[in-house]
Order: structure tokens, then C-alpha cells, then sequence
């Protein structure tokens, strides 16, 4: 059996091993929002296997050195998605799990939006609609200077009807910058609805595809259609890619999935009880 990449080589892959760190991954999540009594579960559980690919498979990095100047970068727009990238961090490396209960507590490192205090965070986010122009910036800087890393950019379907991003979009496009990789969480819901409700985004691949995107369409919760499309972004030259990751919000918690009321709520004990029943 092939093993999770060792993070500086080549890119084997165990898949077996990386779903079984997506359960651990939703309890980490569910348990620190429970301590916190906030937080936003529903697009942190969607874009669980979303982070797992990218870390155990896709990126280039050094959880014992976040700061190594060719790493490749994750700029996560949805800022409010805090407890999958901290859980993501802590379970590579970065910081000790341990650090997970102190989520949201006055004075803790880890506050409720993602923020660059926090080793293998790149860009202090929440306002939505932000983090693809920084993306450009970064990537046209590493060309310039020579530089082989990558760009990645995790957004959410609610945060693609910000006009910035679009401006953002023409912008990769004009430069070519075929080393940013925008992945949106298409989980169809958004804080206050279903998001084609609230202002609908289809057709969304064409809309990329128009804008001279590589478009990718995968299940967001396969690893193995994930790890297929961050292969694709690998090989495409001269144009941006962004792969549309279906997902489903509050994915793994049956009375979460699916739900707005799940968007910025935090469980409590019994919720979270349940909820760990359903994640072994
Ligand atoms: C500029 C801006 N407007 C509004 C908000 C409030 N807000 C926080 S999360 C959210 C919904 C985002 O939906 P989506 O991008 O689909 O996130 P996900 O479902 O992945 O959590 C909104 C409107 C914000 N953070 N920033």
C-alpha cells in the first residue's frame, strides 16, 4: 500500500489513512466548538477532505518551519472556517492538538476568524470576498522572483456572489497565473439559506470557464477526485484553475447536514454527544 507523502517528496498517497483522518478531523472540530460554545461547524465540516487532500497529498510544506520561503500557500477566503484549518494545522504539525481547547478563549492564539498569528496561516480573513486578489498578488510575486510554489485559495459558494471576486478572477486570468489553484466549497448553503436562493450562482462553471478558468468539477468529500484534480491543476499551463468541489454543509452530522441553523452555531453537549456517535 502506497503511504501519505512524506511532505517533501514525491506524491504517494493512502487514502484509507486519510479517511480515517477525516473522522478524527470532525471530532476534533465538533469537540473545540463545543468548549467554545461558538464557532461555524457547517462549512468547516464540508471542507474537511478539501484540507485533508491538500495537506496529506497536494502541498509542498514544513510544519516545523511555516515561514520556509517555498512553501506552497493556502489562503483561506471563508475565514470563518476556523475550526477545520486550525484542526488541519494541529494535525500536521504545526501547533499541539492540545492548543484546540483554548479556541476562541480571550487571549488565545486561536481566534474565531483565521488569522496570521497562527503558525501555517498566510492571511487574516472574514470579511469575504478577499482572499483570491491576495492569491494573484502572491502568485505573480513568485513568478517574478522565479518561484516554483503554488497558490492555493479555499473559498465558499456564498462568498462568490462578492464582486471582488470576480475582479479577482479577471486578474488571474490577464496575468496567467496557471500557479494559483481556487478550490470553492459548493455546498449549496449559505448563512441565511440555500445559497441559489439568496442569489444564485449557476451556471458556476461556465461563469469560471468564461472568465478563462481551467474549470474542474469533483465530488468535494472523494479524496481520490480531489487528489485527480489537483494533478490536473499540476499539468495546466498558462491559465488559473479552479475546481468546484461539491460538498454538503455540515457534512458527516446527520441533523447538521445540510443546514443553514448549522452555518455559526456551536453544538452542546448532548448535540455533540450525538454527533460523535455518528463519527467512529
Ligand atoms: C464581506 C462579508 N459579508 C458578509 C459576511 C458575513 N458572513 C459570514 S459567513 C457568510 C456566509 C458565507 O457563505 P459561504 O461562503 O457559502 O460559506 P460556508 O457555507 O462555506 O461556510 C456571511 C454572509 C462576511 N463575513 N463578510
Amino acid at each position: 500500500m502506497a503511504h501519505i507523502k512524506n511532505f517533501m517528496s514525491s506524491k504517494p498517497i493512502d487514502i484509507d489513512s486519510l479517511k480515517k483522518k477525516a473522522v478524527i478531523f470532525r471530532r476534533d472540530i465538533l469537540e473545540m466548538l463545543e468548549i467554545a460554545g461558538s464557532g461555524h461547524p457547517g462549512g468547516s465540516l464540508s471542507a474537511v477532505e478539501i484540507f485533508l487532500t491538500l495537506y496529506g497529498y497536494q502541498l509542498q510544506f514544513k510544519s516545523n518551519n511555516p515561514n520556509w520561503e517555498d512553501r506552497d500557500r493556502v489562503i483561506v477566503s471563508k475565514g470563518h472556517v476556523s475550526p477545520v484549518v486550525y484542526t488541519t494545522l494541529a494535525n500536521f504539525g504545526y501547533f499541539p492538538k492540545e492548543e484546540l481547547k483554548t479556541f476562541r478563549k480571550f487571549q488565545a492564539r486561536l481566534q474565531g476568524h483565521v488569522h496570521t498569528k497562527v503558525p501555517g496561516v498566510e492571511f487574516n480573513s472574514g470579511s469575504l470576498g478577499h482572499g483570491l486578489s491576495f492569491a494573484n498578488g502572491i502568485a505573480l510575486g513568485a513568478k517574478m522572483r522565479g518561484k516554483d510554489f503554488k497558490v492555493y485559495c479555499v473559498m465558499g459558494d456564498g462568498e462568490l456572489q462578492e464582486g471582488s471576486v470576480w475582479e479577482a478572477a479577471m486578474t488571474s486570468t490577464h496575468y496567467k497565473l496557471d500557479n494559483v489553484c481556487a478550490i470553492v466549497d459548493y455546498n449549496k448553503v449559505q448563512e441565511n439559506g440555500p445559497t441559489n436562493e439568496i442569489k444564485n450562482l449557476e451556471p458556476l462553471g461556465h461563469k469560471w470557464s468564461s472568465f478563462g478558468w481551467h474549470v474542474l468539477e469533483v465530488d468535494g468529500h472523494c479524496i481520490n477526485s480531489l487528489k485527480t484534480a489537483f494533478d490536473d491543476f499540476d499539468k495546466t499551463k498558462d491559465k488559473p484553475t479552479v475546481i468546484i468541489a461539491h460538498t454538503i454543509k455540515g457534512k458527516g452530522v446527520s441533523f447538521m447536514e445540510g443546514k443553514n441553523t448549522w452555518h455559526g452555531k456551536a453544538p452542546n453537549k448532548e448535540q455533540l454527544a450525538e454527533a460523535l456517535k455518528e463519527l467512529k
